[in-house]
């Protein structure tokens, strides 16, 4: 018997998926090309502030390659991985117009579609603040054996059968959900290996933290700003003080917000007034991991799960987090309506 103190990402979906009858391995070989790809993501990302010294996006690298932008590298990376793989039968991402459906006899079998956001927060690379990468996995509704459809891809983010992210922070970490729990994993990069670090994650019932971009605050709804003037007052009494932090990357804000507890908010604005983050890419995965991990996540008026996409572009704004927060946040937002 090998004393196993540390288990890796690899080893804990194996182990997920052979307590389900009949199960495939097929998501478990999934998280492995996605985590794959966060790998070599992870490497580009740690190299971003020696592009200057090490050559521009004019200069070809060591493979002969053009050194590119690290956003579409990401995408690129994803896409790879997941073509080659055997479980996603397309992909949708936030760097792309179109959905990819990948089309040969292995891809058309398989039983998963993949919508991501390849580098979220890219805005933050020069300033060495946490970025990541997000998404969404769905089981096709289109006949398997023939390629994927765009329909596959306009389901409800309640469908989804896994969610996750990649933190690119002071540790490399995958997170990632299914119905049976939100496990994280940090990268130890003496073996290059995910393990297990954050086993059946919960979001705290309350939390200490708001997160939203105050320098927007006049742009908000009535409503809103009620809400925010609330948390900005709160006394000991009635649970306060509490602290604002906002970084300008979504993973780093939910991640805190995961594991802290708090609430992030993206509304409504009269620069964005359909909001700002994507349904598909960003918000319903996030929903989905912080609903599994016993929190709660609203665009206002409704369950963003429930939402039904019209188009795989969509915005939404967002309420997420903690439960009691989330809960005290609707009775303020939805007052409006
Ligand atoms: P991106 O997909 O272009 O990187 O934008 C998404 C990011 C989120 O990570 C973050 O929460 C938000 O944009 C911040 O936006 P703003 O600068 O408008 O507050
Ligand atoms: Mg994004």
């Amino acid at each position: 018997m090998i004393n196993r103190n540390i288990l890796t990402l690899d080893e804990f979906t194996i182990r997920q998926y052979r307590k389900i009858p009949n199960a495939s391995g097929e998501l478990s070989a999934l998280l492995r090309d996605i985590s794959l790809a966060a790998k070599r993501i992870n490497v580009e990302v740690n190299k971003a502030g020696l592009v200057d010294i090490l050559g521009d996006a004019n200069v070809t690298n060591v493979q002969g390659e053009q050194v590119k932008k690290l956003d579409v590298f990401s995408n690129n990376q994803m896409i790879g991985v997941l073509k080659h793989g055997i479980s996603c039968a397309g992909i949708a991402s936030e760097e792309l117009d179109d959905i990819v459906i990948f089309d040969d006899d292995v891809s058309n079998k398989s039983k998963y579609v993949v919508m991501f956001d390849p580098l979220d927060g890219s805005s933050n690379i020069d300033t060495n603040v946490s970025i990541g990468t997000i998404f969404g996995v769905y089981r096709r509704v289109s006949e398997l054996g023939k390629p994927c459809s765009v329909d596959d891809f306009l389901q409800p983010g309640i469908k989804q059968v896994a969610a996750g992210y990649i933190v690119y922070g002071s540790s490399t970490m995958l997170v990632y959900a299914t119905r049976r729990g939100v496990n994280g994993f940090t990268l130890d990069p003496s073996i290059g290996e995910f393990c297990l670090s954050h086993p059946d994650i919960i979001c705290p019932e309350d939390g200490k933290i708001y997160s939203v971009n105050g320098g927007y605050y006049s742009q908000y709804d009535t409503s809103v700003k009620k809400y925010i003037d609330i948390l900005q007052n709160k006394t000991k009494e009635n649970g306060g003080p509490l602290t604002q932090r906002f970084t300008g990357s979504m993973v780093a804000d939910l991640h805190r917000t995961l594991i802290k507890g708090g609430i992030f908010m993206y509304p409504l604005t009269t620069d964005n007034p359909n909001g700002k983050l994507r349904l598909m890419y960003e918000c319903n995965p996030f929903a989905f991991i912080i609903e599994i991990a016993n929190g709660m996540a609203l665009n206002g008026t409704q369950r963003i799960l429930d939402v039904q996409p019209s188009n795989i572009h969509q915005r939404v704004p967002i309420f997420i987090g903690s439960k009691n927060l989330v809960k005290e946040c609707l009775s303020y937002v939805a007052e409006k309506k």
